[in-house]
């Protein structure tokens, strides 16, 4: 990988930082404090730009916005055909300006700018055109009662939607909440990650070009203990959308629930099983078990993060796997042909290298990484850990960082039995040539997506979301739908009343 001198001198970005203000009912503002936080480049650690601060009051300012905008419109009464076609323009005008926020997204998070520009904003206007389509597609239904009744059951927006998204794919999730909650006529409060506060705000900015009426969607930039739970305990917010760890998913259900009992999805954390069975082409499943745990510096919720590997070809695919972390490309993410640059902040590196120490105390096999990279910045090296073991803390928590630990396995019923034990059940990763393996594999894991000789395959369409302790709900797809829907049953007498 990259060597230390030359992430000594970072690329400089080409991009400028135009928006860094609040965006409340249309127009850019400064926070109410007037207050600013820096915001860091992971590459150095050094300050990219200091962003409004929003706290409560700013939130309380940007559901009145919301609010106004839900009751009076014109946003929720508009057709569902010109929201949709706010929505498609909005999506042509990202691809215009996609080289801009890739890079602004590359410069905030540290991911891999080829990885920003070839996945993540493909992904980003395939999900708004994909919800675009939904907009106009949102039909009720009737139901027959036992009388003369005539029965509608109307779909409709469910009001002010809060949002709250973490900083590992600030323009995905971003793309993941706001795609919905327009699509069904809400209007909306996002809150971005303080790590990642930028690429939501251009984006924010882009909508409003493509017609979206002000205050349908505020972004308030700023913490999580002050912004982020003024807006998951807010009496006029209708619903909570939240994505980022278990511990934080616990308290904004609770805020829900001790305010306004708004209905609440959580996508939070995982520790998910990635299975390399006995009939297993270890060349191939060596290079999927690396993409699912290494992708994005390892810092996915699905990350394959617990690799368990047949016996039989156990060894085989423990040297491969161990040569392919030490081939992973490390380096300054605006360079091309770099697979991982650094991690988000001091915070998640002090504790990635903290798991690290944790495992070789546990006596798990060090096999190669271990470290950090050069003097400056988050980078950390690709690291393989073999002869884990279940009870060991880097086999049972979320470390989300680039450490790959294997575990071996006998017999199929085993592997099921140790791969549920876990408390999160967000995705797994099965790798075999047997359908019937696939099958009872597939059928057993107890995970919201189970990908089968894939990983981290994330259509518009396809619905995403944990089991147990990895969330409530699904985003994505036809279900992300119902998460900002009302239900509401019109019953009408069909006989001619005598009055
Ligand atoms: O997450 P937080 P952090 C996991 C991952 C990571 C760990 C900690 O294991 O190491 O979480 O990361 C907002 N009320 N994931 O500390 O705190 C916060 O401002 C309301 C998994 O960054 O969950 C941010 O916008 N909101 C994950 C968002 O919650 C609050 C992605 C996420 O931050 C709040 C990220 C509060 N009291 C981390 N406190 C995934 N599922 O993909 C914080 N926030």
């Amino acid at each position: 990988f990259s060597t230390a001198a030359a992430l000594d001198e970072p690329i400089t970005p080409p991009v400028l930082i135009n928006y860094t203000q609040l965006l409340i009912d249309g127009k850019f503002v400064d926070s109410a404090s007037g207050k600013t936080f820096p915001t860091l480049d992971p590459r150095t650690g050094e300050v990219i730009a200091n962003v409004a601060e929003g706290d409560a009051e700013d939130i309380d300012r940007a559901v009145a916005a919301a609010r106004k905008a839900f009751d009076e419109g014109p946003w929720p009464r508009m057709t569902a055909y010109e929201r949709s076609r706010v929505l498609l323009k909005f999506a042509d005008l990202v691809d215009k300006h996609s080289d801009d926020l890739a890079a602004l997204e590359t410069w905030n998070n540290g991911k891999p700018y080829e990885q920003a520009i070839k996945i993540e904003l493909p992904g980003f206007t395939r999900l708004f055109r994909y919800y675009a389509g939904w907009a106009d597609k949102i039909h009720g239904l009737t139901a027959p009662a036992d009388g003369p009744y005539d029965v509608q059951i109307l779909h409709e927006p469910i009001g002010v939607a809060g949002q709250i998204i973490p900083w590992n794919f600030p323009l995905v999730m971003f793309a993941w909440k706001v795609g919905p909650a327009l699509a069904t006529g809400n209007t909306i409060v996002l809150k971005s990650a303080e790590q990642t506060p930028l690429t939501a705000l251009y984006a924010a900015k882009l909508l409003h070009e493509a017609g979206l009426p002000p205050g349908v969607l505020n972004i308030v930039s700023g913490y999580g203990p002050t912004a982020g739970a003024a807006l998951a305990s807010h009496m006029d917010v209708d619903k909570i959308a939240f994505t980022g760890s278990t511990s934080t998913g616990k308290i904004v259900q609770e805020l829900a629930a001790k305010s306004n009992l708004k209905p609440v999805t959580l996508e939070l954390g995982g520790k998910s099983p990635f299975i390399v069975c006995e009939d297993a082409d270890v060349d191939r499943a060596v290079e999927l078990a690396h993409f699912a745990l290494f992708f994005n510096q390892g810092q996915c919720c699905a990350a394959g993060s617990r690799t368990f590997v047949h016996e039989r070809v156990y060894d085989e695919f423990l040297e491969k796997a161990k040569a392919r972390a030490q081939r992973r490309t490390v380096g300054d993410p605006f360079q091309k042909g770099i697979e991982q640059g650094p991690q988000i902040d001091s915070e998640q590196f002090e504790k990635i290298l903290r798991y690290i120490k944790s495992g070789i105390e546990s006596n798990a096999t060090l096999e190669c990484g271990g470290d950090k990279i050069g003097s400056k910045g988050y980078y950390i090296q690709p690291t393989v850990f073999s002869n884990v073991k279940d009870d060991m803390l880097i086999a049972q928590d979320e470390i989300f960082g680039p450490v790959q630990t294997i575990l071996k396995f006998k017999e199929l019923d085993e592997v099921i039995k140790r791969a549920n034990t876990t408390r999160f059940g967000l995705a797994a990763g099965v790798f075999t040539k047997n359908i019937d393996t696939a099958n009872t594999l597939t059928r057993a894991l107890k995970a919201g997506t189970v990908w089968v000789n894939c990983y981290d395959v994330f259509d518009a369409a396809i619905p995403f979301g944990g089991y147990k302790m990895s969330g409530i709900g699904r985003e994505k797809g036809l279900y992300s739908l119902h998460n900002y829907l009302q239900v509401k049953a019109v019953v009408t007498s069909l006989e001619n009343p005598a009055w």
